[in-house]
This record gives C-alpha cells, structure tokens and sequence, in this order.
C-alpha cells in the first residue's frame, strides 16, 4: 500500500482557526495569522477555518456560515495567499469528523479529562459542558493527522493537545502499522500572548470583545479610541512589568511586536515619556498596519463567488490527502471496504 506521505522538499505545516466571534482579533493577527503569511515559501502550508470546532459555541447557522466566507476573506487580506498555501474549510473535508471518531476510539477518557483547556472554558463533568468541547482535542488530532504534516504553530495553549497528537499518532502506529507522521511544535520568532485592553490580565480573545478587543476590522478612529482607553496604572514609568504593569507591558508587547523592535528598546525610546505618548505610538502602528487589511478585505468580501471558488480549490487540494490518508486507515483498522 502506497503510504499518504507528504512529497516536495518543503516542511509541510498545518494550523487552523475558528470561524467565531465578529472576526479576528489583534491576537489572531500577532499571535498566529501574521506568522502563517510569513512561513508560506519555506512550508507546504495547510491552513483551514475550523467551523467544526466553532459548533462547540453553539454559534447561530447564519453567523456561523456567514463567518466561515468572511474569516475566509480576513486570512487572505492579512497575508494567507490561496495560490502558495492550501485554504479550506474544516467541514468540507467529512474525513475530519471520520478520523475524530476513529482517533476517539484509541484516546482513553482519563486521558481526554485530563487536558486542561477543557477546564478552562467551564467544562467539567457536571457544568453541562457538551461532549463536543470534551472532545475537541481528540478531533484536533485527527486535523493534524490527517494531512501528515511535520509540524504545527501552536501557542503554549495548545501544547497539551499536540501532545494528545503525538500520542495517538504513536499509538496508532504501533497498534496497527505506520500510518502517521508523528508532528512536533512549529517555532515561530515570538509567542507573544496578546492581552485584553481593559482587562491585560487575560488574553485578548474573539468571544470577549468590548472595547478590550481590537478587531482587524476596526475603523482606524474606534482602534485608535479603544486603544487610548486601554487600562494602565498610576504609574508613570513605561517599563515592562508583568505584575505591577501589566496593560503597560501589553502596550508595549503589541508596539514590539508589530513594528518589529524589541522591548529594551522601546523603553529607551520613551524613557522621560509618559502613557499618552505610549498608547498614541501604539495606536499608530496598529492602525497603519491594518488599513492595507481593511482595504484587501473590502475588496475580497465583495465577491462571495470568487471566496467560495478559492475555498473549493483548497478543499480540492486538502481532500486529494485526506482521502489517500483515510484509505490507508480504514483498511489498517479493518473497516470492510465498500464495494463501488
Ligand atoms: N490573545 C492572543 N494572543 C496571541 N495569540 C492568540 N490567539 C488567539 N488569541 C490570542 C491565537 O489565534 C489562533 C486561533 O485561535 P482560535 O480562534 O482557533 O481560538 P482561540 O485561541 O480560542 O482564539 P480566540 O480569539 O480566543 O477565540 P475564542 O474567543 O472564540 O475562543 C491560535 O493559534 C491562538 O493561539
């Protein structure tokens, strides 16, 4: 039998995102898309909108199909190019839901209860969690196994879930013959974990928003607004302090990370300056670095056709490994093969 292996001297990557919210939020950008454009020549990058994995929200139909094209529409404005990397959506693709059960089958459920990001988002056994979110792990797994990719850009969050990848890739291996490649962490140049603006104590996220959240497609007046309230101290010293500090420390994490300069540095800079100087250098980068965003998105977003056109040509790509990577694993495991 012919093994699913990725060809071509490039890496292959794969890294997904969910379609929730009302888009992507400054942390999407900084944390994981701005990193997915800049890996496109040296990786055969899989790149996918996890709708599968936004249902464990519960989201309403419409948003959600509404914001599978449109979250299409925010990658390729911030740099994610259809014709170097291969852009789908999750759902497209049935054999994710097929190789979640059959990976669910080999993941033991102390194992499963163990990961911690399940706890975080208020699961427990008896918070009326579904088993969906119990499960999502497991259904990562089978994203990441499915295309044989050699690594995956995760962010310190996700490090107990390629562990779970790792494991069952292992254990499939063993228990049936070798199948899987076995992914290890994509390190990218900077992890920085972006912080909500009124509250720098918890991560910026899509399900937060409110004035603490900066979207990609804020009018450049509301980012500068949000940003000039951000929380800081009564302090006086722009300095890094995570403790003591800490909306000035993301302040000047987001200043850092997108123009590029590193903290000391930043701090030299403003030394004898004080939070309104920070917060108008930090709206301006953050604005100039989104209007090109703004403007590609309005572009894309008015042609629904030409998105869905894009996302089938992914689909196309992602399927043609998907189906040899399936076809391999219904015969190991013993699924009688259906007769055409
Ligand atoms: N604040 C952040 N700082 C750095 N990176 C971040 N990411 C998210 N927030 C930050 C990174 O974005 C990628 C996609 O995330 P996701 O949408 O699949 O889920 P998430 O991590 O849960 O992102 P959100 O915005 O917080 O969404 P909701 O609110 O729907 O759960 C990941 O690589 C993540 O690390």
């Amino acid at each position: 039998m012919s093994e699913p292996r990725p060809s071509g001297p490039r890496p292959r990557v794969l890294s997904g995102i969910r379609p929730t919210g009302a888009g992507f939020q400054l942390g999407n950008y900084l944390g994981a898309v701005r990193h997915w454009a800049a890996m496109q020549d040296e990786a055969d990058c899989f790149f996918f909108l996890a709708d599968l994995h936004a249902l464990t929200d519960v989201p309403d139909p419409a948003h959600l199909r509404a914001r599978t094209r449109e979250s299409a529409a925010e990658l390729l404005a911030m740099g994610v190019d259809p014709a170097r990397s291969t852009v789908f959506a999750q759902s497209h693709i049935r054999e994710h839901a097929e190789l979640g059960w059959i990976l669910g089958c080999l993941t033991g459920f102390g194992e499963a209860s163990r990961m911690t990001q399940f706890k975080d988002k208020g699961g427990s056994s008896s918070s009326g969690a579904s088993v969906g979110l119990f499960t999502y792990p497991v259904l990562q797994a089978a994203d990441i196994l499915m295309y044989q990719a050699a690594s995956v850009p995760i962010g310190e969050d996700q490090r107990q879930h390629l562990e779970l990848t790792r494991d069952l890739a292992q254990r499939f291996n063993a228990r049936y013959g070798d199948t899987f490649a076995v992914p290890g962490p994509y390190v990218g140049k900077d992890g920085a974990r972006i912080k909500d603006l009124q509250d720098p104590t918890r991560k910026m996220s899509k399900s937060i928003g409110g004035n603490g959240t900066l979207w990609v497609l804020d009018a450049p007046e509301v980012l500068t607004k949000k940003i000039k309230s951000a929380v800081t101290d009564t302090g006086r010293e722009v300095r890094v302090d995570i403790a003591e500090k800490a909306g000035v420390s993301n302040l000047l994490t987001i200043l850092s990370v997108v123009t590029e300069r590193p903290l000391d540095a930043l701090e030299a800079d403003f030394a004898g300056k004080g939070y309104g100087d920070l917060k108008g250098a930090v709206a301006e980068a953050v604005v100039a670095e989104f209007a090109p965003v703004r403007k590609r998105y309005a572009e894309l977003v008015a042609d629904p056709a030409e998105l869905d056109r894009l996302l089938a040509v992914g689909a196309g790509r992602a399927r043609e490994v998907a189906v040899a990577t399936m076809a391999a694993v219904r015969e190991r495991v013993g699924l009688l093969a259906p007769q055409p």
